[in-house]
């Protein structure tokens, strides 16, 4: 794409939930039932080239190709309003760098460097350090795990939708989250529709809630304290509820598969034996493996050899997102 007058370019990496986010109490505005708390990574991640361009159609293409996404045009109409660009269309350009064959969502970067890029091209004030709330609402809007691809390292993001924390800087701590890819495919039910069916049938979903901030307070702490055993302990309790609040929904979500389960039986084993790993899964089947460098090798090792288990990938704490380039003449 050409860059017209009002544009910028963004780069933001993809984060994982150690406190996950499940349930919504605002459908409409996107606002989170619990607060969560992760990790942004690298390299993955999503580079996203936006221009506002006078009189014109929208455009979006996703690594070359013309996408029509209603979480994106919502995305849009809001800044629209808040920026008064209603008269301007937006053309984007975004390329992922998540694998393909990871099967991991990119929605969470692709927002971030959405959200951000839109903000810049529009002329909109950003600074790194003080974050806008107004930008945090937008990247929200188009998912509600995206504002925390907004800062790197560790982060939390508050159940009031508003409030983005940076717990510690990604060179603060060296940890490894290896990704044990487990099947191929898009999920057969989304996080939203997901979220939205626990919230109304699973009787489990009550528990959820009451018993999440305590999970966030462990994990925040054992993060301060760089423990890496209370976290992932907490880490896995956080998940295994998610999961049996989906299980116990109405028809059910089972986003685990039987490999899934075995991935996690031998990451218990392996911790029985000694080593320090401790595993998270978010809406889909793939195991995540939270665990120190020293002991990734042996890890990927075992994990790879499981039946069903058709790769397993390193990630390790990556920066928040990143303005590469913005020039604009419109506030
Ligand atoms: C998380 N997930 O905290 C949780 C754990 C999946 C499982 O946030 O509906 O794509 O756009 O707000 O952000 C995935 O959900 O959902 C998610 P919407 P999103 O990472």
């Amino acid at each position: 794409m050409e860059l017209g007058k009002n544009y910028a370019e963004v780069k933001a990496g993809i984060n994982i939930a150690l406190i996950k986010y499940w349930g919504k109490r605002d459908t409409l505005n996107n606002l989170p039932a619990v607060g969560s708390l992760s990790i942004t990574l690298a390299p993955w991640g999503s580079t996203t080239r936006f221009t506002w361009v006078a009189g014109a159609q929208h455009r979006f293409s996703l690594n070359g190709a013309e996408q029509n996404d209603t979480k994106v045009l919502k995305l849009i109409k809001e800044i629209q309003t808040y920026a008064g660009l209603n008269e301007y269309g937006a053309h984007i350009e975004s390329v992922n760098t998540v694998p393909t064959a990871a099967g991991l969502a990119s929605s969470a970067s692709g927002m971030a460097a959405l959200g951000l890029a839109s903000w810049c091209a529009a002329g909109l004030p950003y600074s790194k350090t003080q974050i806008p709330q107004k930008l945090i609402d937008l990247v929200r809007i188009g998912s509600g795990s995206a504002p925390r691809s907004l800062l790197g390292g560790f982060v939390t993001f508050d159940r009031d939708g508003c409030t983005l924390r940076q717990l510690r800087k990604a060179s603060e701590w060296s940890l490894c989250l290896l990704v044990a890819v487990v099947s191929k495919g898009p999920k057969e039910v989304s996080s939203r529709l997901g979220m939205e069916r626990t919230r109304d049938t699973s009787p489990y979903f009550k528990a959820w809630i009451e018993s999440h901030p305590a999970d966030l307070q462990q994990a925040e702490e054992a993060i301060l304290r760089k423990d890496l055993e209370a976290l992932g302990e907490v880490m896995e309790h956080s998940t295994a509820k998610m999961h049996a609040c989906a299980w116990s929904s109405r028809p059910p979500l089972l986003y685990l598969k039987g490999t899934s389960l075995n991935v996690l039986e031998s990451v218990h084993q392996l911790r029985a034996q000694g080593i320090g790993a401790w595993a998270t899964m978010d809406a889909g089947p793939h195991v995540k493996i939270l665990c120190e460098p020293k002991d990734q090798n042996l890890i990927i090792k075992t994990l790879t050899a499981l039946d069903g288990v058709l790769e397993v990938l390193t990630l390790t704490p990556g920066e928040g997102a990143e303005v590469l380039t913005s020039c604009s003449s419109l506030t």
